[in-house]
């Protein structure tokens, strides 16, 4: 996948939708938010993990933005949608968000993609979410997330 590509989807998105957030290309690849905290310089809880989960019954895409060191409660998640979560795999997702497993973006997605968002971020200051491309991310807050997915706060874990 290319990255030039896909990093500009998001940049443009990022721009279209009045956000100044620059994407940045990293040397290495991340694929897991340790990674990319490393490469960044950041705590891994302040990684934004974008995950995309199926929603068993709709078929829906749902997706839950965690803090880098938390493992997201599926029952928890089931129980405020009202609807069991099933895997998504490489190809949903892609189909989805139109991107790959790991560079999953928070914003710039192929459709509108109902978002929630972890309150664990919200100790941050600043946090850091994937760009497109596993070597792509971009610099943000947590409010800005809030704003640029409308997603619902809530603990996720
Ligand atoms: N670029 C890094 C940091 S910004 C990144 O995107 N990390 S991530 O954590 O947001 O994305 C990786 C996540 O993809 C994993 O946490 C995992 O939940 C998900 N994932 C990995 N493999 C699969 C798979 N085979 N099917 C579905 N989801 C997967």
């Amino acid at each position: 996948m290319a990255y030039k590509e896909s990093a500009d989807r998001v940049q443009n998105a990022l721009r279209e939708q009045g956000f100044t957030n620059e994407v940045v290309e990293l040397p290495d690849s991340t694929r897991t938010a340790a990674e990319a905290a490393q490469a960044v310089g950041c705590e891994a809880a302040q990684i934004a993990k974008s995950l995309i989960f199926r929603l068993a019954e709709s078929g829906k895409p749902l997706l839950v933005i965690a803090s880098g060191v938390n493992r997201v409660d599926e029952n928890l998640m089931a129980q405020w949608i009202g609807e069991t979560l099933a895997k998504a795999d490489a190809d949903f997702v892609r189909e989805h968000t139109g991107f790959v497993i790991g560079g999953v973006p928070p914003i710039g997605h192929r459709e509108r993609i109902q978002a929630v968002i972890d309150e664990d971020l919200f100790r941050y200051e600043l946090i850091w979410a994937a760009a497109g491309h596993p070597k792509a991310v971009f610099r943000l807050t947590p409010a800005e997330l809030k704003r640029m997915t409308d997603g619902t706060v809530m603990s996720v874990k």
